[in-house]
Protein backbone atom coordinates (compact mmCIF):
# COMPACT_ATOMS: atom_id res chain seq x y z
CA UNK A 1 0.00 0.00 0.00
CA UNK A 2 1.16 3.51 -0.89
CA UNK A 3 2.03 5.79 1.97
CA UNK A 4 -0.74 8.56 0.87
CA UNK A 5 -3.22 5.01 0.94
CA UNK A 6 -2.26 3.66 4.37
CA UNK A 7 -2.73 7.56 5.80
CA UNK A 8 -5.90 8.19 3.76
CA UNK A 9 -8.52 8.97 6.87
CA UNK A 10 -11.86 6.88 5.43
CA UNK A 11 -15.54 7.93 6.97
CA UNK A 12 -18.64 6.31 6.29
CA UNK A 13 -20.80 8.74 8.00
CA UNK A 14 -21.00 12.46 9.77
CA UNK A 15 -21.55 13.24 13.27
CA UNK A 16 -22.60 16.85 13.54
CA UNK A 17 -22.69 19.22 16.06
CA UNK A 18 -25.59 21.61 15.90
CA UNK A 19 -25.13 25.44 18.34
CA UNK A 20 -22.25 27.63 16.64
CA UNK A 21 -21.92 24.78 13.86
CA UNK A 22 -24.73 24.84 11.57
CA UNK A 23 -26.93 27.53 13.02
CA UNK A 24 -25.98 30.70 14.63
CA UNK A 25 -27.40 30.49 18.37
CA UNK A 26 -24.75 32.37 19.78
CA UNK A 27 -25.92 35.67 18.53
CA UNK A 28 -29.35 35.22 19.63
CA UNK A 29 -28.32 33.91 23.02
CA UNK A 30 -26.03 37.25 22.65
CA UNK A 31 -28.99 39.64 22.29
CA UNK A 32 -31.11 37.77 24.74
CA UNK A 33 -28.12 38.61 27.29
CA UNK A 34 -27.18 41.68 26.65
CA UNK A 35 -31.24 42.38 27.62
CA UNK A 36 -31.60 40.29 30.24
CA UNK A 37 -28.47 41.58 31.83
CA UNK A 38 -29.16 45.09 31.74
CA UNK A 39 -31.75 44.48 33.90
CA UNK A 40 -29.33 43.56 36.80
CA UNK A 41 -27.60 47.07 36.12
CA UNK A 42 -24.70 44.47 34.18
CA UNK A 43 -23.13 44.42 30.36
CA UNK A 44 -22.89 41.85 28.35
CA UNK A 45 -19.37 41.27 27.15
CA UNK A 46 -19.19 39.37 23.92
CA UNK A 47 -16.08 37.98 25.42
CA UNK A 48 -18.07 36.20 27.76
CA UNK A 49 -18.85 33.92 24.90
CA UNK A 50 -15.65 32.31 25.17
CA UNK A 51 -16.25 30.35 28.30
CA UNK A 52 -19.83 29.36 27.39
CA UNK A 53 -19.68 27.94 23.94
CA UNK A 54 -19.89 23.86 23.57
CA UNK A 55 -21.24 23.79 27.14
CA UNK A 56 -24.02 22.02 28.17
CA UNK A 57 -26.78 24.18 29.15
CA UNK A 58 -26.61 23.84 32.94
CA UNK A 59 -23.04 24.97 32.71
CA UNK A 60 -23.21 27.75 30.37
CA UNK A 61 -26.11 29.11 33.24
CA UNK A 62 -23.94 28.44 36.17
CA UNK A 63 -20.85 30.33 34.24
CA UNK A 64 -23.06 33.04 33.54
CA UNK A 65 -24.50 33.54 36.79
CA UNK A 66 -21.26 33.43 38.84
CA UNK A 67 -19.45 35.27 36.29
CA UNK A 68 -21.79 38.37 36.26
CA UNK A 69 -22.74 37.65 40.50
CA UNK A 70 -26.02 37.80 39.27
CA UNK A 71 -28.92 37.81 42.24
CA UNK A 72 -30.36 34.83 42.08
CA UNK A 73 -29.64 31.07 41.54
CA UNK A 74 -29.16 28.72 38.71
CA UNK A 75 -32.53 28.02 38.24
CA UNK A 76 -34.26 30.43 38.11
CA UNK A 77 -32.10 32.19 35.78
CA UNK A 78 -32.64 29.04 33.60
CA UNK A 79 -36.27 29.54 34.29
CA UNK A 80 -36.70 33.36 32.86
CA UNK A 81 -33.96 32.61 30.59
CA UNK A 82 -35.44 29.66 28.18
CA UNK A 83 -39.01 31.00 27.92
CA UNK A 84 -36.95 34.20 26.26
CA UNK A 85 -34.58 31.62 24.36
CA UNK A 86 -37.74 30.16 23.08
CA UNK A 87 -39.44 33.18 21.82
CA UNK A 88 -36.57 33.94 19.57
CA UNK A 89 -35.74 30.64 18.44
CA UNK A 90 -37.52 30.79 14.75
CA UNK A 91 -34.71 33.57 14.66
CA UNK A 92 -31.48 31.88 14.43
CA UNK A 93 -30.05 31.79 11.45
CA UNK A 94 -28.64 28.43 9.54
CA UNK A 95 -24.67 29.63 9.29
CA UNK A 96 -23.40 29.76 5.57
CA UNK A 97 -22.47 26.30 3.75
CA UNK A 98 -24.90 24.29 6.27
CA UNK A 99 -27.37 23.84 4.16
CA UNK A 100 -24.89 22.91 0.91
CA UNK A 101 -23.14 20.66 3.52
CA UNK A 102 -26.49 18.53 4.70
CA UNK A 103 -27.95 18.29 1.50
CA UNK A 104 -24.77 17.25 -0.16
CA UNK A 105 -24.16 14.56 2.38
CA UNK A 106 -27.91 13.69 2.28
CA UNK A 107 -27.87 13.43 -1.19
CA UNK A 108 -24.96 11.28 -1.58
CA UNK A 109 -26.91 8.53 1.24
CA UNK A 110 -24.07 9.61 4.02
CA UNK A 111 -26.08 8.65 7.49
CA UNK A 112 -25.79 11.51 9.50
CA UNK A 113 -26.29 12.44 13.23
CA UNK A 114 -27.05 15.53 14.95
CA UNK A 115 -25.07 15.18 18.28
CA UNK A 116 -25.39 18.24 20.50
CA UNK A 117 -24.95 19.33 24.31
CA UNK A 118 -28.55 20.88 23.47
CA UNK A 119 -31.35 19.03 25.50
CA UNK A 120 -33.04 16.56 22.86
CA UNK A 121 -36.52 18.72 23.33
CA UNK A 122 -34.58 21.88 22.25
CA UNK A 123 -32.75 20.48 19.34
CA UNK A 124 -36.19 19.31 17.55
CA UNK A 125 -37.43 22.54 18.52
CA UNK A 126 -34.21 24.38 16.99
CA UNK A 127 -34.03 22.29 13.74
CA UNK A 128 -37.69 22.72 13.22
CA UNK A 129 -37.21 26.29 11.91
CA UNK A 130 -35.11 25.66 9.05
CA UNK A 131 -37.12 23.30 5.95
CA UNK A 132 -35.69 19.81 5.64
CA UNK A 133 -33.10 19.70 7.78
CA UNK A 134 -34.91 16.99 10.39
CA UNK A 135 -35.32 14.56 7.50
CA UNK A 136 -31.13 14.80 6.74
CA UNK A 137 -30.50 13.07 10.45
CA UNK A 138 -31.49 9.57 11.07
CA UNK A 139 -29.83 10.11 14.47
CA UNK A 140 -29.98 12.86 17.03
CA UNK A 141 -28.67 12.67 20.90
CA UNK A 142 -28.78 15.35 23.01
CA UNK A 143 -26.76 15.78 26.60
CA UNK A 144 -30.15 14.54 28.42
CA UNK A 145 -30.08 11.47 26.91
CA UNK A 146 -26.45 10.62 28.34
CA UNK A 147 -24.94 10.62 31.36
CA UNK A 148 -22.03 12.92 30.81
CA UNK A 149 -22.12 16.33 27.81
CA UNK A 150 -18.65 16.84 25.98
CA UNK A 151 -16.11 17.06 26.37
CA UNK A 152 -17.28 13.36 27.57
CA UNK A 153 -17.45 11.01 24.23
CA UNK A 154 -20.91 9.93 25.12
CA UNK A 155 -23.00 11.93 23.20
CA UNK A 156 -20.76 11.04 20.10
CA UNK A 157 -20.51 7.58 21.15
CA UNK A 158 -24.22 7.02 21.42
CA UNK A 159 -24.58 8.70 17.96
CA UNK A 160 -21.98 6.00 16.52
CA UNK A 161 -24.00 3.02 18.46
CA UNK A 162 -27.70 4.38 16.81
CA UNK A 163 -26.64 4.70 13.49
CA UNK A 164 -24.56 0.94 13.84
CA UNK A 165 -20.62 2.31 13.11
CA UNK A 166 -17.65 2.29 14.87
CA UNK A 167 -16.95 6.04 16.83
CA UNK A 168 -13.06 5.36 14.07
CA UNK A 169 -15.72 5.38 11.02
CA UNK A 170 -16.91 9.09 12.10
CA UNK A 171 -16.45 12.22 10.94
CA UNK A 172 -17.14 14.77 13.86
CA UNK A 173 -18.07 18.59 12.84
CA UNK A 174 -17.56 20.33 15.30
CA UNK A 175 -17.05 24.28 16.79
CA UNK A 176 -16.36 24.51 20.33
CA UNK A 177 -12.95 22.99 22.24
CA UNK A 178 -15.20 20.45 24.70
CA UNK A 179 -16.94 19.02 21.41
CA UNK A 180 -13.47 18.81 19.60
CA UNK A 181 -12.21 17.05 22.96
CA UNK A 182 -15.47 14.97 23.12
CA UNK A 183 -14.72 13.83 19.43
CA UNK A 184 -10.99 12.51 19.67
CA UNK A 185 -12.22 10.70 23.52
CA UNK A 186 -14.61 9.42 21.20
CA UNK A 187 -12.14 8.43 18.78
CA UNK A 188 -13.69 9.37 15.77
CA UNK A 189 -11.73 12.25 12.85
CA UNK A 190 -12.65 15.89 13.84
CA UNK A 191 -12.73 18.62 11.79
CA UNK A 192 -13.04 22.08 13.73
CA UNK A 193 -14.81 24.88 12.81
CA UNK A 194 -14.16 27.82 15.27
CA UNK A 195 -17.03 29.72 15.49
CA UNK A 196 -15.21 32.40 17.84
CA UNK A 197 -12.50 34.18 15.34
CA UNK A 198 -8.77 33.76 16.38
CA UNK A 199 -9.26 30.95 18.56
CA UNK A 200 -7.18 28.76 15.93
CA UNK A 201 -4.51 28.05 18.48
CA UNK A 202 -7.10 26.16 21.09
CA UNK A 203 -7.82 23.91 18.66
CA UNK A 204 -4.34 21.17 18.49
CA UNK A 205 -6.40 18.12 18.98
CA UNK A 206 -8.65 18.42 15.42
CA UNK A 207 -7.28 16.91 12.91
CA UNK A 208 -7.99 19.38 10.67
CA UNK A 209 -9.18 22.95 11.68
CA UNK A 210 -11.14 25.06 8.86
CA UNK A 211 -12.13 28.69 8.93
CA UNK A 212 -15.90 27.85 7.61
CA UNK A 213 -18.03 25.30 6.26
CA UNK A 214 -17.43 26.51 3.15
CA UNK A 215 -13.93 25.27 3.64
CA UNK A 216 -15.14 21.60 3.89
CA UNK A 217 -13.65 18.94 1.30
CA UNK A 218 -15.19 15.73 2.37
CA UNK A 219 -12.69 13.85 -0.22
CA UNK A 220 -9.78 14.48 2.45
CA UNK A 221 -12.28 11.62 4.58
CA UNK A 222 -13.65 9.27 1.92
CA UNK A 223 -16.68 11.09 1.56
CA UNK A 224 -18.20 12.26 -2.06
CA UNK A 225 -17.01 15.44 -2.82
CA UNK A 226 -18.45 18.56 -3.91
CA UNK A 227 -19.61 19.11 -7.18
CA UNK A 228 -20.59 22.52 -6.78
CA UNK A 229 -17.31 24.19 -7.17
CA UNK A 230 -16.86 26.36 -10.71
CA UNK A 231 -13.11 27.27 -12.26
CA UNK A 232 -11.84 27.11 -8.57
CA UNK A 233 -14.85 29.39 -7.35
CA UNK A 234 -17.83 28.51 -5.48
CA UNK A 235 -21.00 30.66 -6.24
CA UNK A 236 -22.78 31.80 -3.10
CA UNK A 237 -25.91 33.09 -2.46
CA UNK A 238 -25.42 36.92 -3.81
CA UNK A 239 -25.46 39.66 -1.35
CA UNK A 240 -24.99 43.53 -1.94
CA UNK A 241 -23.64 46.23 0.38
CA UNK A 242 -22.35 49.61 -0.42
CA UNK A 243 -21.59 53.60 1.09
CA UNK A 244 -19.27 55.93 0.81
CA UNK A 245 -15.38 54.66 0.21
CA UNK A 246 -13.33 55.84 2.81
CA UNK A 247 -9.76 55.73 3.97
CA UNK A 248 -8.03 52.13 4.82
CA UNK A 249 -5.59 51.31 6.57
CA UNK A 250 -3.62 53.85 5.17
CA UNK A 251 -0.39 51.06 4.16
CA UNK A 252 -0.40 52.42 0.63
CA UNK A 253 -1.53 49.35 -1.15
CA UNK A 254 -1.47 51.51 -4.34
CA UNK A 255 2.26 50.95 -3.96
CA UNK A 256 1.31 47.36 -4.35
CA UNK A 257 -0.24 47.62 -6.75
CA UNK A 258 -3.60 46.40 -5.35
CA UNK A 259 -5.73 48.99 -4.08
CA UNK A 260 -8.65 48.24 -2.05
CA UNK A 261 -11.37 50.55 -1.17
CA UNK A 262 -13.02 50.58 1.98
CA UNK A 263 -16.09 50.74 3.21
CA UNK A 264 -17.58 52.16 6.88
CA UNK A 265 -17.19 48.86 9.01
CA UNK A 266 -20.01 50.36 11.19
CA UNK A 267 -22.83 50.90 8.41
CA UNK A 268 -22.33 46.60 7.57
CA UNK A 269 -21.82 45.33 10.90
CA UNK A 270 -24.62 42.84 10.47
CA UNK A 271 -23.40 41.67 6.94
CA UNK A 272 -19.45 41.37 8.56
CA UNK A 273 -20.50 39.06 11.08
CA UNK A 274 -22.99 36.91 9.12
CA UNK A 275 -20.38 36.16 6.43
CA UNK A 276 -17.09 34.17 7.25
CA UNK A 277 -13.78 35.70 6.32
CA UNK A 278 -12.17 34.71 3.42
CA UNK A 279 -11.50 35.82 -0.31
CA UNK A 280 -14.65 36.43 -2.42
CA UNK A 281 -14.88 38.10 -6.14
CA UNK A 282 -18.62 40.06 -7.96
CA UNK A 283 -19.11 43.00 -9.17
CA UNK A 284 -18.43 46.89 -7.75
CA UNK A 285 -20.39 49.68 -9.16
CA UNK A 286 -19.75 53.48 -8.72
CA UNK A 287 -22.08 56.02 -9.50
CA UNK A 288 -20.49 58.22 -12.19
CA UNK A 289 -17.45 55.29 -13.56
CA UNK A 290 -19.64 51.90 -14.11
CA UNK A 291 -19.65 48.29 -13.27
CA UNK A 292 -16.45 46.05 -12.73
CA UNK A 293 -15.26 43.11 -11.55
CA UNK A 294 -14.15 42.64 -8.35
CA UNK A 295 -11.68 40.72 -5.75
CA UNK A 296 -11.93 41.39 -2.35
CA UNK A 297 -10.93 39.83 0.78
CA UNK A 298 -12.95 39.83 3.90
CA UNK A 299 -11.53 39.33 7.60
CA UNK A 300 -8.40 40.48 9.60
CA UNK A 301 -6.12 40.13 7.32
CA UNK A 302 -3.68 37.64 9.23
CA UNK A 303 -0.50 39.03 7.25
CA UNK A 304 -1.33 42.65 9.29
CA UNK A 305 -2.73 40.67 12.17
CA UNK A 306 -5.81 43.48 12.16
CA UNK A 307 -7.99 43.81 15.30
CA UNK A 308 -10.84 44.83 13.28
CA UNK A 309 -12.76 42.45 10.48
CA UNK A 310 -12.95 44.54 7.26
CA UNK A 311 -13.71 44.00 3.63
CA UNK A 312 -11.13 44.58 1.09
CA UNK A 313 -12.61 45.23 -2.17
CA UNK A 314 -9.99 45.36 -5.21
CA UNK A 315 -11.64 46.73 -8.38
CA UNK A 316 -10.23 45.33 -11.38
CA UNK A 317 -9.51 48.62 -13.20
CA UNK A 318 -6.83 50.88 -13.89
CA UNK A 319 -8.40 54.05 -12.33
CA UNK A 320 -6.45 57.47 -12.86
CA UNK A 321 -7.70 58.79 -9.72
CA UNK A 322 -9.11 58.32 -6.59
CA UNK A 323 -12.32 58.28 -6.02
CA UNK A 324 -13.07 58.78 -2.03
CA UNK A 325 -16.40 59.80 -1.04
CA UNK A 326 -17.93 58.33 -3.84
CA UNK A 327 -20.84 55.94 -3.41
CA UNK A 328 -19.54 51.94 -4.15
CA UNK A 329 -22.03 49.67 -4.35
CA UNK A 330 -20.86 45.65 -4.37
CA UNK A 331 -22.61 42.20 -5.10
CA UNK A 332 -20.42 39.52 -3.69
CA UNK A 333 -21.46 35.98 -6.11
CA UNK A 334 -18.55 33.73 -4.99
CA UNK A 335 -16.26 32.69 -3.16
CA UNK A 336 -12.43 31.68 -3.96
CA UNK A 337 -10.65 30.65 -0.71
CA UNK A 338 -10.06 31.27 2.97
CA UNK A 339 -7.55 34.09 4.43
CA UNK A 340 -4.18 32.72 4.72
CA UNK A 341 -1.22 34.25 6.08
CA UNK A 342 2.16 34.07 3.99
CA UNK A 343 5.94 34.09 4.83
CA UNK A 344 6.85 37.43 2.72
CA UNK A 345 4.68 40.36 1.40
CA UNK A 346 5.86 39.30 -1.78
CA UNK A 347 4.24 35.84 -1.59
CA UNK A 348 1.03 37.64 -0.07
CA UNK A 349 1.25 39.89 -3.34
CA UNK A 350 1.31 37.03 -5.79
CA UNK A 351 -1.61 34.85 -4.05
CA UNK A 352 -3.62 38.01 -4.72
CA UNK A 353 -2.05 38.19 -7.59
CA UNK A 354 -4.39 34.73 -8.88
CA UNK A 355 -7.09 35.33 -6.80
CA UNK A 356 -7.37 38.31 -9.08
CA UNK A 357 -6.89 35.90 -12.34
CA UNK A 358 -9.46 33.39 -10.83
CA UNK A 359 -11.91 35.99 -10.52
CA UNK A 360 -11.37 37.86 -13.90
CA UNK A 361 -12.29 34.94 -15.74
CA UNK A 362 -14.89 33.57 -13.36
CA UNK A 363 -16.74 36.48 -13.54
CA UNK A 364 -17.21 35.62 -17.75
CA UNK A 365 -19.35 32.78 -16.75
CA UNK A 366 -22.63 33.68 -17.23
CA UNK A 367 -24.09 32.45 -14.05
CA UNK A 368 -21.51 35.49 -12.39
CA UNK A 369 -21.78 37.94 -15.30
CA UNK A 370 -25.93 38.28 -15.15
CA UNK A 371 -25.31 40.08 -12.56
CA UNK A 372 -23.29 43.22 -13.40
CA UNK A 373 -26.72 44.41 -14.76
CA UNK A 374 -28.11 44.54 -11.96
CA UNK A 375 -30.02 47.86 -11.21
CA UNK A 376 -27.86 48.14 -7.33
CA UNK A 377 -24.94 48.59 -9.53
CA UNK A 378 -26.13 51.09 -11.99
CA UNK A 379 -28.92 53.24 -10.53
CA UNK A 380 -28.05 55.95 -8.29
CA UNK A 381 -29.99 58.42 -6.84
P1 LIG B 1 -6.57 52.95 1.89
O1 LIG B 1 -5.68 52.54 2.99
O2 LIG B 1 -7.17 54.32 2.07
O3 LIG B 1 -7.62 51.93 1.53
P2 LIG B 1 -5.27 52.08 -0.51
O4 LIG B 1 -3.82 52.17 -0.79
O5 LIG B 1 -5.87 50.72 -0.28
O6 LIG B 1 -5.58 53.06 0.66
O7 LIG B 1 -5.99 52.80 -1.71
C1 LIG B 1 -7.38 52.70 -1.83
C2 LIG B 1 -7.96 53.85 -2.63
O8 LIG B 1 -7.41 53.87 -3.95
C3 LIG B 1 -9.45 53.65 -2.84
O9 LIG B 1 -10.19 54.19 -1.76
C4 LIG B 1 -9.71 54.37 -4.14
O10 LIG B 1 -10.02 55.74 -3.89
C5 LIG B 1 -8.38 54.31 -4.89
N1 LIG B 1 -8.33 53.33 -5.98
C6 LIG B 1 -7.72 53.55 -7.16
N2 LIG B 1 -7.80 52.47 -7.97
C7 LIG B 1 -8.48 51.53 -7.27
C8 LIG B 1 -8.89 50.20 -7.59
N3 LIG B 1 -8.60 49.64 -8.77
N4 LIG B 1 -9.58 49.50 -6.65
C9 LIG B 1 -9.85 50.06 -5.46
N5 LIG B 1 -9.49 51.31 -5.11
C10 LIG B 1 -8.82 52.06 -6.00
N1 LIG C 1 -4.56 39.62 3.62
C1 LIG C 1 -4.07 38.58 4.31
O1 LIG C 1 -3.46 38.77 5.35
N2 LIG C 1 -4.24 37.28 3.88
C2 LIG C 1 -4.88 37.00 2.72
O2 LIG C 1 -5.02 35.83 2.38
C3 LIG C 1 -5.38 38.09 1.94
N3 LIG C 1 -6.01 37.87 0.77
C4 LIG C 1 -6.45 38.93 0.04
C5 LIG C 1 -7.06 38.70 -1.20
C6 LIG C 1 -7.52 39.77 -1.97
C7 LIG C 1 -8.15 39.49 -3.29
C8 LIG C 1 -7.34 41.10 -1.51
C9 LIG C 1 -7.81 42.27 -2.34
C10 LIG C 1 -6.75 41.33 -0.29
C11 LIG C 1 -6.29 40.26 0.49
N4 LIG C 1 -5.67 40.47 1.72
C12 LIG C 1 -5.19 39.40 2.45
C13 LIG C 1 -5.72 41.78 2.33
C14 LIG C 1 -4.54 42.65 2.11
O3 LIG C 1 -3.60 42.33 3.10
C15 LIG C 1 -5.07 44.08 2.27
O4 LIG C 1 -6.07 44.31 1.34
C16 LIG C 1 -4.06 45.15 2.00
O5 LIG C 1 -2.96 45.00 2.77
C17 LIG C 1 -4.70 46.50 2.32
O6 LIG C 1 -4.89 46.69 3.67
MG1 LIG D 1 -7.87 49.90 1.40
Amino acid sequence: MSVSNSLKKLSSCVLIDLDGTLINTDGVVGDILRKYLSKYGKQWDGREALKIVGKTPLEAATTIVEDYGLPCGVDEFNSEFYPLFSAQMDKIKSLPGANRLIRHLKGHGVPMALASNSSRANIESKISFHQGWKECFSVIVGSDEVSKGKPSPDIFLEAARKLNKDPGECLVIEDSVPGVLAGKAAGSYVIAVPSLPKQTHLYTSADEVINSLLDIKPEKWGLPPFQDWIENTLPIDPWRIGGPVIKGFGRGSKVLGIPTANLSTKDYAEELVEHPSGVYFGWAGLATRGVFKMVMSIGWNPYFNNTEKTIEPWLLHDFTEDFYGEELRLIIVGYIRPEANFPSLESLVAKIHEDRDVAEKALDLPSYAKFKDDPYLTKYD
